[in-house]
């Protein structure tokens, strides 16, 4: 059976202003990414996955589209853009674009149109409700804070915006809606984008009554009534039909949710491709036996045609290293996060700067920081009273600029990532590619080495799990494939544990990846090291 592209693929999320500035005006463009796609390539990539980069006033760095058929002037020209997907393809990378179908920015001329008249032809494109009392319709909240309803003066309606009020929910019952959209999908695909990543998809669908939302036990609001709706799954797959009338293209699904019951409803069939697997990629705790129970939840809820997606880091968290130690073995726990992405059954997401080892940024000043989401997180605290400390470290907590410091390609000043200074600062300069390159143990070369065993052996890209156990903290699972069998052990724990490793393998085990000299004997256990991992053929 032939497997498609997109199952045996490694892909890059790039965070388009961060990775590379290509004019030297401090913010990352195609330029610049084009002049990295051979360190792409060498890494082993096969696909890049890049975020909106499509006009917008960026209120939320490009979630907030302005003109969808637009390359935004930060980020260069439609010549760059065409160039660089020409360039990707010429070395075998594909390209998915991610796209916000869920909302337009406030600026988008059919926001514009709608919000000039009750009787604007755009009216309906976007979601209108009357006062009740003189408020808001219901009590639905921002997922960046505040209501989500913002009131127009000049029509005395409110309009609906799950995110910032600048990001302006569409009205996906309206057919003209739908068409506008596929025609964008239309015109990237023929500019030969690859596929989709599609934003809050999930979102496309509200309750049609809207009720208000539950508060739970902590005081907080349960989004219940304003995602996940009824007609969201048709309306998905009548996306991916679409798209999927240009063969070969891939779609992966942001569906803003944890719970595997509800994230296992959108892939497969005619649904999309895979979704993210945010129920394993947001555990907050280093904690070996809760990440297995992940594993092994998806291993049993997930169909055959269903495949999970292996991601720790995105530009909406933290970054696992940082998550994960705490500023303690940092290499050790990302090297044993490495191993576990790239032989784990899924799709592997790697975060741009997490194979080198890019900590989190904090703030000691909100004058630096640009997410609306920790912005208006630390306007919300001062309202509330809280000091300016306080305030600070909640906008550091909330905020996402922590993930989406510049790559760092050298320990010059702003990392090579730039000559001028860029629109956020550098994390930790000494960790950089440059350093790294040569060095067989530096974290750049060990995912090097595991994503290219992940190409190299079937088992590890399109295997099936022939074991899958956790004692003590240690995970340990088989994947096999024609008879090719591929051990992998992964310590969570700070201590030594012993392991019965010649239960598995034996004399002419190979071991392909271990950080000390390690030899198999028949029947043999072995004391493993602190956070080791092994990657063995049996
Ligand atoms: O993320 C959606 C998002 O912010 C999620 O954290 C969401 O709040 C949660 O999953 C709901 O359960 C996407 C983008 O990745 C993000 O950068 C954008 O800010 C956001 O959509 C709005 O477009
Ligand atoms: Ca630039």
């Amino acid at each position: 059976m032939n497997i498609p592209w997109w199952k045996k693929a490694v892909f890059y999320e790039i965070y388009v202003p961060s990775f590379c500035d290509g004019n030297g005006d401090g913010i990352g463009d195609f330029i610049g990414i084009i002049s990295k796609l051979d360190y792409l390539k060498e890494l082993g990539v096969d696909g890049i996955w890049l975020t909106p980069f499509y006009r917008s006033p960026k209120v939320d760095n490009g979630y907030d589209i302005s003109d969808y058929y637009a390359i935004d002037e930060d980020y260069g020209t439609m010549e760059d853009f065409e160039r660089f997907i020409s360039e990707a393809h010429k070395r075998d990378i594909k390209v998915i674009a991610d796209l916000v179908l869920n909302h337009t920015s406030s600026e988008h001329p059919w926001f514009q149109e709608a919000k000039s008249s009750k009787d604007s032809p755009k009216r309906d494109w976007y979601i209108w409700k009357d006062p009740v009392d003189g408020h808001a319709p219901n009590n639905w909240e921002s997922f960046f804070g505040g209501s989500a309803w913002e009131y127009d003066e000049k029509t005395g309606q409110y309009y609906y915006h799950a995110f910032a009020k600048s990001q302006v929910d569409l009205n996906w019952k309206n057919e003209e809606v739908k068409k506008a959209m596929f025609s964008v999908m239309d015109f990237w695909l023929q500019k030969g984008v690859d596929g989709f990543r599609l934003d809050v998809i999930n979102f496309l669908k509200t309750s049609d009554h809207f009720p208000d939302n539950p508060i739970n036990e902590k005081g907080e609001q349960d989004h219940v009534f304003d995602k996940d709706q009824v007609g969201i799954l048709e309306t998905i797959a009548e996306i991916c039909s679409f798209v999927r009338k240009t063969p070969g293209k891939f779609l992966v699904g942001e569906v803003g949710s944890e719970d595997l019951t509800v994230l296992k409803q959108y892939s497969g069939g005619p649904l999309l491709d895979v979704v993210f697997n945010f129920n394993l990629g947001s555990i907050k705790e280093f904690d070996g036996k809760r990440i297995f129970s992940e594993l092994k939840r998806m291993e049993e809820a997930y169909t055959s045609d269903q495949i999970p997606t292996l991601f720790f880091s995105s530009h909406d968290m933290s970054r696992h290293i940082s998550r994960f130690s705490k500023g303690k073995n940092e290499v050790k726990i990302a090297k044993l996060i490495s191993v576990l992405m790239m032989t784990a059954k899924g799709i592997p997401f790697i975060y741009y700067g997490d194979e080198i080892g890019i900590t989190d940024l904090y703030f000691d000043h909100v004058k630096k920081m640009r997410d609306v989401q920790g912005l208006t997180a630390y306007q919300l605290a001062k309202k509330v009273g809280k000091g300016e400390e306080e305030a600070i470290r909640i906008a550091n907590e909330e905020g996402r600029d922590k993930s989406r410091s510049p790559m760092q390609w050298n320990d010059s000043e702003y990392a090579g990532f730039s000559d001028v200074e860029p629109w956020l600062p550098v994390s930790n300069h000494s960790t950089n590619v440059e350093k790294q390159k040569g060095d067989p143990h530096s974290l750049l070369s060990h995912y090097q080495k595991l994503i290219h065993l992940r190409k190299r052996f079937p088992a590890l890209h399109a295997g099936q799990y022939k074991l899958l156990e956790e004692k003590d903290n240690v995970i340990c699972y088989i994947r096999e494939r024609n008879g090719e069998q591929i051990l992998i052990v992964l310590n969570f724990s700070a201590k030594k544990v012993p392991f019965p490793i010649g239960k598995f393998a034996s004399n002419s085990s190979t071991v392909l990846v271990s950080e000390i000299e390690r030899t198999i004997r028949n029947g043999q256990s072995i004391q493993l090291e602190p956070y080791e991992s092994l990657v063995i053929q049996i």
